[in-house]
């Protein structure tokens, strides 16, 4: 199989990925009672289009990166899991425009997640590893972590901050992308909140710039910017395929090999700007 060029790469991802939401109507959740607290549309109606946007990894790379007032200057900024900015502010902003979090963390005694004001700002994003049938009524039997129990609890608690739950077959939709663009069968787990918020974003922004998912010369085994931990794991995948992923980002970038050196930066268009 022929590798794709960057065009076809980009016009295959725009065209075969759709970032869905649940909705209240979808079933099984319409049959629900707490169905109501679902948003009524999905995110990509209620949100954006934004002009430039920022996605930062929470690589330990952005560590004494200095990049906090470029991150700032995006009309949105993407942000994951449990990554803070205060006391961070210098290398990573203060700007959270979205923040995309697993179920992991929602589910955690670790990260407070209902308590927490490090969720309380901006929208909020969840996602769980679902089955690959992406199948809503057998995900809703067996998710990963109680997703749906946190969701409701924390609607209650936070009734006007938006909060959205991500379609599964977003997630395998993504997947696809990284599998069939690879020469070896790749593990059947999801792709990491980092590639997810990457596509999320590109659906939004005219322009979106990802921070140290492509490792820059500050490279380190410290896993997260803000956490005395090390491993490797964090930065090349371990559960997520997170390998082929930054691979593909690679394959995609707009920009220069140098601004991924200097920056740990990578320029992409979003799909309002493709061509296809
Ligand atoms: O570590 P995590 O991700 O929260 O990081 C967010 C995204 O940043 C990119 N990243 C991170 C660290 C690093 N050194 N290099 C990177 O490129 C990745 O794209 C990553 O997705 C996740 O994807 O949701 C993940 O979440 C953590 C964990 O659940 C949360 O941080 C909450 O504690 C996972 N860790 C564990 O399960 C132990 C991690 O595997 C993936």
């Amino acid at each position: 199989r022929p590798k794709l060029s960057r065009p076809e790469l980009l016009c295959q991802l725009k065209d075969k990925v759709e970032v869905a939401t649940l909705t209240p109507d979808l079933q099984p959740f319409s049959s629900l009672p707490w169905a109501a607290q679902l948003p009524l549309k999905p995110l990509t109606s209620d949100l954006g289009p934004y002009k430039s946007c920022a996605v930062v990894s929470s690589a330990g790379s952005l560590r004494y990166s200095g990049l906090g007032k470029e991150i700032d200057s995006h009309d949105a900024v993407l942000r994951f899991n449990a990554a803070p900015t205060a006391g961070y502010e210098k290398d990573v902003g203060s700007k959270t425009t979205i923040r995309l979090i697993n179920s992991q963390v929602m589910a955690s005694d670790e990260h407070r997640f209902l308590s927490s004001s490090l969720y309380s700002s901006g929208v909020l994003v969840a996602w769980d590893p679902a089955p690959f049938s992406a199948d809503l009524t057998q995900w809703y039997n067996r998710t990963d972590y109680p997703i749906f129990v946190q969701y409701q609890r924390y609607r209650r608690l936070h009734p006007l901050q938006p909060f959205y739950i991500l379609h599964p077959r977003f997630e395998w939709q993504v997947w696809q992308r990284i599998q069939d663009n690879m020469a070896e069968p790749i593990q059947k787990n999801p792709p990491s909140s980092g590639f997810l918020g990457t596509v999320l974003m590109m659906s939004l922004c005219e322009v979106v710039h990802v921070y140290e998912f492509l490792p820059s010369r500050r490279k380190t085994e410290l896993c997260h910017y803000y956490q005395r931990f090390y491993d490797a794991a964090c930065t090349l995948g371990a559960y997520h395929p997170l390998l082929y992923e930054k691979n593909l980002v690679k394959r995609m970038n707009q920009g220069s090999d140098r601004d991924i050196y200097t920056n740990g930066r990578v320029t992409l268009p979003g799909f309002s700007k493709l061509n296809c």
